[in-house]
């Protein structure tokens, strides 16, 4: 991942145009997944810190430790910081770079999904537990059964079932998996892998919990994306392939796959008939922030969507020190997105 080029950004200026602010500024958060649980909005973020790791292509310079809940009473008042919700020591597979986690609720009881690294230096999905929102969580002692990679996001649909989707392209390894087993092979190269410019691109997986959140209930399937004539989406189509960051939200009885294209920069929407797709490619939702990585999720909120995202414009351009926002969000009359502009011209 290079660096992005900052030094032609006034940030003054910037934040001046920026169409929203930091929902914290005391510590670095980032990949909000938001919630509207009893009431209430939660936001389970990345909790950004400089750890001194040098920067390089597999985003070793994210080296996050813990997670922290942000809480808000309602989409007007302050953001809320719970404190440490789950640190990676107490999670006894996991030995470091706790990216972006989800949550779910069912019964009483809250889930907290996250992607770190094992001892063999292979990403894997955790889940942990707690009796409220906003934890502490209690980890179980081994990851999900059959996860692999990053970026896992939890949607419970109408009929009570849950799914989670996840994937993650270079550092995320998801290129690593596409015999089933891990490839470990070059294991310095982000791109050892990919699939060739005019090869279908890699996709995410979703897979349904079991009845308990603490397992798949099945093997994980690719979810496809396809173009407007029922193609796949090719490697090569960087500006619209998926990357990272899936999310699922359902409006008017269609299912929106929203990801993010990674080096593009773009956070994108496929529209489906159920939760397993496929899923048509429907355009943009938000154009890039500054910082590399673009990380959303959508919620609904008092009646109205709002997209969670997140960019390094409190850190001046620091890739890997970002700040989550909050904008609304439209669904326009013909089911398409409109399309967000971070910073006003
Ligand atoms: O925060 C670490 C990684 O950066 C996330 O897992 C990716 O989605 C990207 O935002």
């Amino acid at each position: 991942m290079p660096e992005e080029r900052i030094d032609h950004i006034d940030f003054d200026e910037l934040t001046k145009n920026a169409i929203s602010q930091p929902l914290v500024s005391h510590i670095y958060t980032a990949d909000p997944s938001a919630h509207f649980f009893n009431g209430k909005i939660y936001i389970y973020p990345s909790h950004d810190i400089d750890a001194g790791e040098a920067f390089d292509d597999l985003g070793s310079h994210f080296a996050m430790e813990d997670y922290h809940v942000i809480s808000m009473d309602s989409i007007d008042s302050k953001a809320v910081d719970n404190g440490v919700a789950l640190h990676v020591d107490d999670v006894p597979w996991a030995e470091k770079q706790m990216w972006a986690p989800d949550a779910a609720q069912k019964d009483g009881k809250y889930y907290l999904y996250f992607p770190a690294k094992d001892y063999d230096g292979i990403f894997r999905i955790g889940v942990a537990v707690s009796d409220t929102p906003i934890g502490p969580f209690i980890p179980q002692p081994l990851p999900i059964k059959n996860s692999f990679s990053i970026d896992p996001a939890v949607f419970e649909d109408e009929d009570g079932s849950y799914y989670m989707y996840f994937g993650g392209l270079w550092g995320g390894q998801l290129q690593r998996w596409r015999t089933g087993q891990f490839n470990t092979e070059q294991p310095e190269s982000p791109t050892a892998h990919i699939p060739e410019d005019d090869e279908p691109a890699l996709l995410p997986y979703v897979a349904r919990l079991t009845n308990d959140l603490l397992e798949f209930s099945e093997k994980p399937k690719e979810i496809q994306i396809l173009d407007s004539d029922g193609n796949l989406l090719l490697a090569g189509d960087n500006d619209r392939r998926f990357f990272e960051a899936s999310w699922m939200h359902k409006n008017n009885g269609k299912y929106y796959f929203s990801y993010s294209t990674g080096d593009t920069h773009f956070i994108c929407y496929a529209i489906g008939d159920n939760p397993y797709g496929p899923f048509t490619y429907g355009g943009r939702i938000l154009e890039p922030v500054v910082g590399w990585t673009s990380h959303h999720s959508i919620c609904k909120v008092e009646g109205k969507w709002h997209l969670f995202y997140h960019d390094s414009s409190l850190s001046k351009g620091v890739t890997h020190l970002r700040s989550v926002k909050m904008t609304e969000l439209e669904h326009l009359n013909d089911g398409s997105i409109k399309l967000i502009s971070p910073y006003k011209e």
